[in-house]
């Protein structure tokens, strides 16, 4: 714990660095947050956040329609066939059609099933192109976000508790806000790239129905495009190391405008910084 400590006060020391990512903070409903008691999922914010909630009750309909049939199945068989009412078991050993049927039957099912997961996850990889490109990478223990087209980058820490009301965020949001958060335009398609520099991490948000592993040499990508105002949160979601749970992930869905404005802000403020981008550039 003395460790944390003393991380959170370097992540607290960043919070009060990082204004342009915390300005925003007061304005925007915060959409993507846990709420107590409940189950369900965060409210959709993209198409693939909604179709794959989607999916996830139609399979939900399917399994209850199934463990239904088989409990009800084994009681009646257990009631039925029971010693007291059926004194001379039967000793057949084949049923050819029952046992096509319990092997047609399944195959339908999965059949039906895959016709509808299959689509989701091809929408979720096949990657647009970007209105908007932003490489992540994942450390021990934070996340970096490279603003490609942009030509700036900033890095994003755990907001300490004693932060967190002036950043605008409730002490519960501990372990989810960070001093400086992804700042994206409502509408738009989002393409990010994901990597990590040390092992591997995992960038998700919820609510926009996106999760992708981080691997150290390795790019992959995600893409979202949000369609509400609001705050998000994520979590690191690859086991990484001690500070796993410390490393939360932030995004601020804007208006056009907003966004327009955040640019100034964060390219001014984030202009001097040397970054991974510039290097490669440089080659
Ligand atoms: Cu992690």
């Amino acid at each position: 714990m003395r460790i944390m400590t003393g991380l959170s006060g370097i992540a607290a020391s960043f919070g009060t660095l990082g204004l342009a990512g915390m300005a925003w903070a007061q304005d925007l409903e915060v959409v993507g947050r846990p709420i107590d008691g409940l189950t369900g999922f965060q409210p959709a914010a993209t198409e693939l956040a909604r179709d794959l909630q989607w999916l996830d009750h139609m399979l939900l309909i399917v399994i209850t329609i199934i463990t239904l049939f088989v409990t009800g199945l084994l009681l009646w068989v257990a009631f039925r066939y029971s010693e007291k009412r059926n004194k001379v078991p039967a000793t057949f050993t084949h049923n050819s059609p029952l046992e096509v049927a319990w092997t047609i039957v399944p195959i339908v099912i999965l059949v039906f099933i895959g016709a509808f997961s299959l689509p989701v996850l091809f929408k979720q990889q096949e990657i647009p192109a970007g209105d908007i490109n932003i490489k992540v990478t994942g450390y021990q223990w934070y996340w970096g976000y490279e603003y490609q087209d942009e030509g700036f980058a900033f890095d994003s820490f755990l907001l300490d508790k004693s932060a967190l009301v002036e950043a605008g965020y409730q002490e519960s949001d501990y372990l989810l806000a960070t001093d400086t958060a992804v700042v994206v335009p409502i509408g738009k398609t989002v393409v990010m790239q994901v990597t990590g520099a040390d092992v591997i991490h995992s960038w998700t948000i919820p609510a926009f129905g996106v999760k992708q592993d981080g691997v150290p040499g390795r790019l992959a990508q995600l893409w979202f495009k949000a369609e509400r105002e609001g705050v998000y949160f994520g979590q690191c979601s690859e086991l990484c190391g001690k500070d796993h749970a410390y490393m939360p992930i932030t995004v601020k869905v804007v208006s056009e405008a907003a966004y327009a404005e955040w640019l100034e802000q964060a390219k001014a403020e984030y202009a001097g910084i040397s970054t991974p981008l510039n290097v490669a550039s440089a080659d």
